[in-house]
C-alpha cells in the first residue's frame, strides 16, 4: 500500500547540514583524500605532478578543479591492487562491476568503507520508509555485483529483517514475499517490473501482498516505468543509484518527494562536466557525472568520471534534507546509440513506449547498417490482452509507435511488435540494445 508522504531521516546532523558547514567539511575531507592518494597510489601521483598540482594546493572544495580526473580505464591499467590506498591486511571485501567485458573492474574495501556505504544505503532504505519494522526481500544478486550484498548491509542497519533471496527464481519470490509478508523489494527496476507482471498474472492482488516501498537501481528507468510499477504493486517504487568504483548503491537515493536523488554529499563530491572539453556545468545543464569521495580509505576515487549523464540541482527539498539532488541518468556516454549523426538513449523511446497503451514496459533496440546506413529497428512487446491477430489494427498501432518515435528523436525507426513474453527477461540489469555495426560505439 503506498505510503503518506512522510520524510524520515536517517542522519539528520550530516543530511540537512547547513551549506557553508558542509562545503567547510567537504574541504577538509577533500584535502585528505588527496594527501592520502598521493603518498600511496603512485599512478595518480604521477598524474598530480605531470598537472603540476600537489596536496598543499587543495584547500577548498573550489580547488577540486585543478585535480586530474580518474576514468575507468585507470582501474583497468592498474588491475587488480594499483589504486589501493591501504596495505592488502587492512582490506576486507572485493566488489566488481557487473556487465564488464575484458578484465574486471574491482574495488577494494577497508573496514570503514563497508561502514560509509553500509550508512548511505541505511540514508536510502529510511527515506523509501523503512525501519526496524520491515522486512526486506533483497533479489539484486550476492556476490561481486554490490547490489545484494549493499542492500542487505544497509537494510539491516536500520534493524530491518533480511531475505536474501539474491535474483532469479521468480515464483519463489513471489512466494516468499506473500508468505513472510516482505514490505520492501530491493532489485533491478526491470526485475522488479517482472516480478510484479507476474504477480498479477498469478491473480495475486496488491491488497494480498504487505509490500509498501521498494529501491530499485542499477540501471536506467523512467517516471513512466515507476508510474507503471506503482499502478502494478501499489506501493512507493524509490531509485536508487551508485557506482562499484565510488562504494555500491546509496551514492545517491530518493526521498518521497520523488523528484531527483540525494546524493550523500557528507561521503562524496559531485560535479557535472561537459564531456568534451571538461569544463563544468551549472545546474540544471545535463552533462557527465564526476564524483570524488571524501571517506573512502581503500579504494579512493578523485574526479572518477563515471560517463553516467544527468543533472543537479543545489537547495533545500521539502523533505529537509540540503544535499543536492541528481536526476534520473538518462543515459551514458558510453551507451548512446549514434544513429545516423543523431544521439539516441534508450530512456527517450522507453518514455514513448510507456505512453502506448498496447506496450508492454519489455523492449528492445537493434541496430545494424544496411548499405552504410544506420537502421535503428525499436521491438516492442505487447500486452497480453492485444490481439496478435488483427493485422490491421496492429500495422495501425506501429505506424502511431513511429510517428511518435520521429517526433521526439528526429529518425525514422522501424517498429516490430511482437507477442507477449517474446523478449528475454532480465534478472539483474536489463539489456535492451543490441548494435550489430561493430563500430565500437
Ligand atoms: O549498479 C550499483 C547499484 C546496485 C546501484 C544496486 C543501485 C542499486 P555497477 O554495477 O558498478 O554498480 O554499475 C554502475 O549502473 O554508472 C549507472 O550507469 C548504472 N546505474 C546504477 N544505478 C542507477 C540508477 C551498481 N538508479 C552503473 N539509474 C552506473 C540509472 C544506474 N543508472
Amino acid at each position: 500500500m503506498r505510503q503518506k508522504k512522510i520524510h524520515y531521516i536517517y542522519n539528520k546532523e550530516m543530511e540537512c547540514m547547513d551549506l557553508e558547514e558542509r562545503k567547510k567539511l567537504q574541504g577538509e575531507r577533500l584535502r585528505k583524500t588527496v594527501e592520502l592518494e598521493y603518498e600511496k597510489v603512485p599512478a595518480y601521483r604521477k598524474r598530480m605532478d605531470e598537472a603540476g598540482v600537489k596536496p598543499e594546493d587543495i584547500n577548498s572544495i573550489d580547488d577540486i578543479v585543478k585535480l586530474p580526473f580518474m576514468q575507468k580505464t585507470d582501474l583497468r591499467d592498474n588491475f587488480p591492487y594499483g589504486l589501493f590506498a591501504a596495505d592488502l591486511k587492512d582490506m576486507v571485501r572485493i566488489q566488481g562491476s557487473s556487465g564488464t567485458t575484458g578484465k574486471p573492474i574491482v574495488s577494494g574495501y577497508t573496514e570503514n568503507d563497508v561502514d560509509v556505504w553500509t550508512e548511505m544505503v541505511a540514508r536510502a532504505i529510511t527515506a523509501a520508509g523503512g525501519n526496524e519494522n520491515d522486512i526486506v526481500q533483497v533479489a539484486y544478486g550476492y556476490g561481486l555485483f554490490t547490489g545484494g550484498l549493499g542492500a542487505h548491509q544497509g537494510a539491516t542497519k536500520v534493524g530491518a529483517m533480511v531475505i536474501p533471496m539474491s535474483s532469479g527464481n521468480t515464483q519463489r519470490q513471489i512466494m516468499m514475499m506473500k508468505e513472510l509478508g516482505v514490505t520492501m523489494l530491493c532489485c533491478t527496476p526491470s526485475y522488479a517490473t517482472y516480478l510484479a507482471e507476474t504477480i498479477r498474472e498469478m491473480g495475486i492482488k496488491p491488497e494480498e501482498l504487505k509490500i509498501k516501498s521498494g529501491c530499485f537501481g542499477a540501471e536506467p528507468w523512467t517516471e513512466e516505468m515507476r508510474q507503471h510499477l506503482e499502478e502494478l504493486l501499489d506501493f512507493d517504487a524509490m531509485d536508487i543509484y551508485g557506482l562499484t568504483e565510488i562504494g555500491g548503491p546509496g551514492v545517491a537515493f530518493e526521498c518521497m518527494e520523488k523528484n531527483g536523488m540525494h546524493i550523500n554529499e557528507d561521503h562524496v563530491i559531485a560535479e557535472i562536466i561537459d564531456p568534451i572539453t571538461e569544463e563544468p556545468l551549472p545546474d540544471g545543464t545535463p552533462g557527465e557525472l564526476v564524483f570524488t569521495t571524501l571517506t573512502k580509505t581503500g579504494t579512493p576515487m578523485i574526479r572518477y568520471r563515471t560517463h553516467d549523464i544527468c543533472t543537479l540541482t543545489h537547495g533545500t527539498c521539502a523533505c529537509g534534507r540540503t544535499t543536492v539532488k541528481m536526476s534520473r541518468i538518462t543515459g551514458r556516454t558510453d551507451d548512446m546509440l549514434v544513429i545516423r549523426g543523431v544521439n539516441v538513449f534508450p530512456s527517450q523511446i522507453e518514455a514513448v513506449l510507456m505512453g502506448v497503451e498496447e506496450a508492454s514496459a519489455h523492449y528492445m533496440l537493434v541496430v545494424d547498417r544496411v548499405n552504410s546506413q544506420d537502421k535503428l529497428k525499436v521491438q516492442v512487446e505487447l500486452k497480453e490482452d492485444v490481439d496478435m491477430t488483427d493485422t490491421a489494427k496492429l500495422d495501425a498501432l506501429a505506424a502511431d509507435i513511429k510517428k511518435k518515435i520521429k517526433a521526439i528523436l528526429l529518425i525514422s525507426a522501424s517498429v516490430e511488435l511482437l507477442p507477449p513474453k517474446s523478449i528475454p527477461r532480465s534478472e539483474g540489469k536489463a539489456k535492451r540494445i543490441m548494435d550489430n555495426r561493430n563500430t565500437g560505439f
